[in-house]
């Protein structure tokens, strides 16, 4: 997949992590570079006017750490864009528990609707799909479909009357009846997006009221894609893109400008004429993928790392001046919490037993804390009686309860400090509650 991009990602790579010192010039050049590369892959001008922009102004505004050379920088802010480009995170069909979730399934001639519509039935066979053929153009489009259902033991609603729109709402009436949790409608494809082809559908969808209107485009065809995404949406309503064939020599600019252009997700990637070629869209994995897996991996981890010691500096440092606050003091017991059952870690603690730390304390503190302004939260010492009330009125809890909490914050702050300039000898008991 995007073969071409991937490729070109490498030598990039190669470059870029070559770099000893990177200066504004050296950024300008590498910019150019990966300029040609996204306008070679066919990627919409826009999106890359704006890709590299934004990681211009990353670049010249990160000054991460020394453990991080200027190239690795330079490749972490490309990834994260790119992932951004790609739409973040996957998307994943909601199914309805009161009836059947329903797909509508468009798009123009030849891209693999049927096929998509075969492939999503099959992935989802657990929710006793049913695929519904609503192409009265096309005679062999009703008996393909029916082939496909045949062979993968997937039940086709019949061509009623030659009626696509009948077909639709009888379908799932029957599928309401015969408790289907999944309706796929497969329409008609047509050379261009004509009025003929826009009432149909419209018509379709206002019968049967599909969850998810969903357009499949043809990965090869690059920025063709990215106006059919545009126009169909405009025309019709789309609530997300499936991009087909890009097991073939796509060269990737409709994956990387389809969501910023159109602005629908794309759901799902077909990757093979198969049943089973239909992939899940993972924004993270495809920029690895491109960027090439093993070192972005890597390198993401390496930045995780260091930012946690930043963040660990950054704390040290404002115990150290007494300038803790509420929301440290909240995010340091939600790292507590992540760390398993609460039981189970104080039990690790030496001279605390399980009955000084109570979940429900937590969920207490957390509900206060969450009830506060950030102003409040960055400055404790502001809260006084009548936000305290308003604190506990907002938090369900009381004011005694409030006023605990800070009174339990501002000693442990103070304590905190004290340890941290060496003043407190041995071990503090350690009470919540
Ligand atoms: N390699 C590959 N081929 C695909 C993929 N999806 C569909 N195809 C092929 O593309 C061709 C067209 O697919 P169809 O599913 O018939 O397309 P359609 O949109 O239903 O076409 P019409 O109903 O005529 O508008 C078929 O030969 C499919 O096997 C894919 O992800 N990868
Ligand atoms: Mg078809």
């Amino acid at each position: 997949m995007f073969q071409n991009l991937t490729d070109r990602f490498h030598i990039f790579r190669r470059k870029v992590l070559g770099y000893g010192r990177i200066t504004k010039s050296e950024i300008d050049t590498i910019l150019k570079e990966l300029r040609i590369t996204l306008l070679e892959a066919d990627v919409h001008y826009q999106v890359v006017k704006e890709f590299i922009e934004n990681i211009n102004k990353k670049a010249l505004n990160q000054n991460l750490d020394k453990r991080l050379s200027p190239g690795e920088l330079i490749m972490k802010i490309v990834f994260e864009e790119l992932v951004e480009l790609l739409g973040k995170s996957p998307r994943y069909i909601n199914f309805r528990t009161n009836g059947p979730t329903i797909i509508s399934l468009l798009g123009l001639q030849g891209v693999g609707k049927t096929t998509t519509a075969a492939k999503i039935a099959y992935r989802f066979s657990n929710k006793k799909p049913l695929l519904v053929p609503a192409d009265a153009k096309r005679p062999a489009a009703v008996e393909q479909l029916t082939q496909l259902g045949k062979r993968n033991n997937i039940p086709v609603f019949s061509l009623q009357n030659n009626d696509p729109v009948l077909t639709a709402k009888l379908a799932k009436e029957t599928a309401e009846k015969q408790g289907f949790g999944l309706l796929i409608i497969d329409t008609a494809g047509r050379l261009h997006i004509d009025d003929e082809l826009v009432d149909e559908l419209v018509q379709i969808h206002n019968t049967v009221k599909p969850d998810y209107k969903i357009l499949v485009a043809d990965g090869m065809t690059g920025q063709d894609a990215v106006n059919q995404a545009k126009a169909f949406k405009e025309k019709v309503g789309l609530d997300g893109v499936i991009l087909t064939k890009l097991d073939g020599d796509a060269r990737g600019g409709a994956a990387l400008s389809i969501a910023r252009i159109s602005g629908v997700p794309i759901y799902y990637i077909g990757i093979s004429e198969n049943v089973d070629g239909l992939e899940e869209f993972h924004p993270d994995r495809i920029a690895q993928r491109i960027l090439g897996m093993g070192d972005v991996v890597s390198l993401v981890e390496k930045v995780k790392t260091i930012e946690r010691d930043i963040d660990q500096a950054h704390l040290q440092r404002k115990i150290v001046r007494g300038e803790l606050n509420l929301e440290d003091f909240l995010e340091q017991l939600r790292a507590l919490k992540r760390l398993g059952p609460l039981s189970r870690l104080v039990e690790m603690l030496p001279g605390v037993n399980e009955s000084d730390v109570d979940e429900r304390e937590f969920k207490k503190i957390e509900a206060i804390i969450n009830s506060m302004t950030v102003k409040e939260r960055q400055h404790p010492e502001i809260i006084d009686g009548s936000r305290r009330r308003r604190i506990a009125l907002g938090s369900g809890t009381t004011v005694a309860d409030v006023n605990q909490l800070l009174k339990q914050f501002f000693y442990a702050r103070d304590l905190l400090k004290k340890m941290a300039q060496g003043k407190l000898p041995g071990r503090i008991p350690f009470r919540l509650k």
